[in-house]
């Protein structure tokens, strides 16, 4: 069965959701209502901003290629790995991985793949995700959200297919919370403020669209330069055939690879309850979607930034509340009044004991809130991770690959981290404190390869 005939009898099953298709949100917004960005914490970092190329996006409502779910031929590391370990300060860390590289990669659940591979093929696509399968990822992701007419989907937001997807060079850009406006002129004049939502759309339409890096000018005035504005460090090079996924496509996918998964539940952009669907009703259709797939709770590890998400399935699901992650930053862990500050249990919102006595046994902080520097500038556990290593929480981090070049001391996911962070090879260095001295289960990366090559080097499954 191909994945195209997997959305059909996917819509099939969707007769019976609540849902009815909204047309009229775009209208009202064009005609000046506002509108509430939702967007996750790390969705505000990532867009890029950065014109670098004339290149023309592909075409609307082109069919999409018919790719099999095919199983990966055999793991790789590709370049770069060799190129981050031959650009690491001199020192034993350098040595024991430059000892390591004829090793034979090999599939670790200490390597996540986040979106895929989206350093370079564009998140959340079929392509992005199989190369994160050949680099040796163990555990594939997918940010769910939702269609109008109920289907989940694998989008990073609710509110970003106008800078991941081509919605804007389709007919179904009409469709958006906040369409494209075009002037007189012919200019695009609202370039800071389109919105398009997977609610604004259904699954068949969705399944329309074509992935592509993510990235948009929001000072451009036509709509060529807004979408074609990818970071000179990342590539449109393999961002052809960007073909999307429902959730259901992307759970067989990743049976068909060989990985376990990690749905992420993303908060909704739009007022809930939705047409009649609850935010109850969203977290459980999460749920029932993998046991309806035949997963193993044991093989699904759901996160979510909303503590309540997790409350949610530990009471309703606990096979699956089990395993669920508890996704920690700044923009939701911060206590009233306080700036965050990892060495300042004061500052945050929850203690960790607080956090551990709802059940919960996984946290996700970003790596910069779980590594300091000492007196020295060396890198070395902050407070944060020291007191939830002492309360046996388990620790999984986002996100590696994701910041381009590291010569000027990286970007938020670097955070306070001084002169330890000067030269691309200092990644491998901060992968290591993170894994021996910190202690994390597993490392989400946006190039799966360079996580892979650690832990095979150093034995971590
Ligand atoms: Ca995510
Ligand atoms: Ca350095």
């Amino acid at each position: 069965m191909t994945m195209l005939d997997n959305s059909v009898a996917t819509l099939n099953q969707l007769k019976k959701m609540p849902f009815k298709t909204v047309k009229t949100v775009s209208i009202a917004i064009a005609l000046g209502a506002t509108c509430t960005l939702s967007m996750a914490a790390d969705d505000i970092r990532n867009t890029t901003l950065t014109q670098t190329s004339n290149q023309t996006i592909k075409p609307s409502l082109k069919q999409l290629p018919k790719n099999p779910h095919a199983k990966p031929q055999a793991y790789t590391y590709g370049v770069r790995p060799f190129y981050l370990v031959n650009d690491m300060d001199a020192g034993p860390l350098k040595d024991e991985l430059m000892a390591c590289s004829a090793q034979t990669p090999s599939k670790t659940n200490f390597s996540i793949a986040h979106r895929g591979a989206p350093l370079q093929l564009p998140e959340h696509t079929y392509d992005s995700y199989v190369a994160s399968a050949q680099m040796g990822a163990g555990i594939l992701e997918c940010d769910v959200a939702f269609t109008n007419d109920g289907e989940l989907v694998c989008r990073h937001a609710q509110d970003d297919l106008h800078t991941t997807t081509n919605i804007l060079a389709t007919p179904l850009a009409k469709q958006c919370t906040v369409p494209p406006m075009i002037d007189a002129n012919g200019l695009l004049t609202n370039a800071d403020s389109i919105e398009c939502r997977t609610s604004d759309i259904s699954a068949s339409e969705f399944k329309t669209l074509t992935g592509k890096m993510d990235a948009a000018d929001k000072t451009a005035t036509n709509l060529n330069d807004y979408m074609n504005a990818t970071a000179a460090w990342r590539t449109d090079l393999y961002s052809q055939n960007g073909q999307v996924l429902t959730l259901k496509e992307h759970i067989k996918l990743a049976q068909n690879l060989g990985m376990k998964h990690t749905p992420e539940l993303k908060a909704p952009a739009v007022t809930m309850p939705f047409n009649g669907y609850s935010v109850d009703a969203y977290r459980q259709q999460l749920i029932d979607t993998y046991k309806d797939a035949g997963v193993a709770a044991s093989d699904v590890f759901a996160q979510s930034f909303n503590i309540e998400d997790v409350d949610y399935w530990i009471k309703n699901e606990p096979d699956f509340g089990a395993n669920a992650i508890y996704l920690i930053d700044d923009s939701n862990e911060t206590a009233t009044g306080k700036t965050f500050d990892k060495n300042d249990p004061s500052t945050w919102k929850h203690s960790l004991a607080n956090i551990k006595a709802r059940g919960i046994k996984t946290i996700a902080p970003p790596p910069w809130i779980l590594v300091t520097t000492d007196a020295t500038g060396k890198m070395v556990p902050s407070a944060y991770a020291k007191q939830a290593k002492a309360l046996n929480l388990d620790i999984i981090t986002w996100s590696i690959e994701r910041s381009g070049p590291l010569a000027a001391g990286g970007d938020w996911y670097y955070t306070d981290l001084g002169k330890a962070i000067n030269n691309d090879g200092d990644m491998m260095t901060y992968i290591d404190v993170l894994a021996q001295e910190v202690g994390v289960k597993g490392i989400f990366s946006d190039w799966p390869a360079t996580v892979t090559y650690y832990a095979n080097c150093k034995g971590l499954s």
